[in-house]
């Protein structure tokens, strides 16, 4: 298959382990990596499954070609008719937002090219967002006259505040990595052809890192919907459950033994 070649069902969404770090690449390089709810289905499958694997202690998503992720497929969504397009929201979309949310271990989106729509919100949902100096980010919905969708209006307004999204979300402009890096979404912006080693770099220090990783992910994720005294125990319960864990053992151990500390993320 030349890389432009529309990819079967079969591999829009190739997958590789390395060292602890799944990689997910979405696959549809042709159309920017455009988003079907089949491709959804996969992501999820895959986001599940990596929960659920202890050999995966950080993962990567990214996209294949010169785009991260165009969004949803249009030529799908008028190719298929009058669609049900809360029930594709409802059981294709949002179950691959829960997924990246609610599994323990990092996720980080190597943002490779293009965000566009679903795939702007895509990135938001992930922990950590590293840009190559040439993607843009859009929030295109408004273009074609829909609001923005996977949970893009829960993510931007907290991750940059009411104004500023608004401003992206009704305005519908592309902005430039760099403007991304000063707006607060993305973490780290880098050279076109250093992405992948930066992105590989990055899981991997989050694969060698303690359990709390995990705690700190779910102590996040409840803090923006929390009053003080609701976060001071979210905290309280979560600071009791990590030291419990082995990797508080011996991060403590290597600490007073003057040794880099080997986490095994338990
Ligand atoms: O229906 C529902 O389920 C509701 C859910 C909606 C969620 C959404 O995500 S709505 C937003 C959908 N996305 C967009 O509106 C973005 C559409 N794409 C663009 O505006 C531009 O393509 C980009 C700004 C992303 C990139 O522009 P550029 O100039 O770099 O590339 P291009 O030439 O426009 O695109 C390259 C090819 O990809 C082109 O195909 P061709 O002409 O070479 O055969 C283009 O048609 C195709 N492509 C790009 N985006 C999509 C797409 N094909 C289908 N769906 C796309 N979203």
């Amino acid at each position: 298959m030349t890389a432009e070649a529309a990819p079967t069902t079969a591999d829009q969404l190739l997958q590789s382990v390395e060292r602890g770090v799944l990689t997910l690449t979405l696959n549809r390089p042709h159309v920017l990596n455009a988003i079907t709810p089949a491709l959804l289905d996969e992501l999820t499958d895959a986001l599940h499954e990596a929960a659920a694997n202890r050999v995966v202690r950080a993962v990567i998503i990214t996209g294949a070609g010169r785009g991260f992720c165009s969004g949803q497929d249009l030529r799908a969504a008028v190719g298929e008719g009058a669609i049900d397009v809360g029930a594709v929201l409802r059981d294709h979309y949002a179950p691959a937002i829960r997924a990246i949310r609610s599994m323990d271990q990092p996720v980080i989106a190597a943002v490779n090219g293009v965000a566009a729509g679903a795939g702007f919100s895509l990135a938001l949902a992930c922990d950590l967002r590293v840009a190559a100096q040439s993607a843009t980010f859009v929030q295109a919905f408004v273009r074609i006259g829909l609001i923005p969708d996977l949970a893009s209006t829960y993510f931007l307004p907290r991750l940059i505040g009411p104004a500023r999204a608004a401003e992206l979300m009704m305005l519908g402009e592309a902005i430039e990595a760099e403007r991304a890096l000063q707006m607060g979404i993305v973490n780290q912006v880098v050279a076109d052809a250093d992405l992948p080693a930066v992105a590989a770099a990055l899981a991997g220090r989050l694969a060698a890192g303690p359990r709390s990783i995990a705690l700190i992910k779910r102590a996040l994720d409840v803090s923006a919907a929390n009053d003080l005294e609701a976060q001071l125990a979210v905290e309280e319960r979560l600071q009791t459950e990590a030291t419990t864990t082995a990797d508080f053992v011996e991060g403590v151990t290597a600490f007073l033994e003057k040794r880099q500390a080997e986490f095994t993320g338990s």
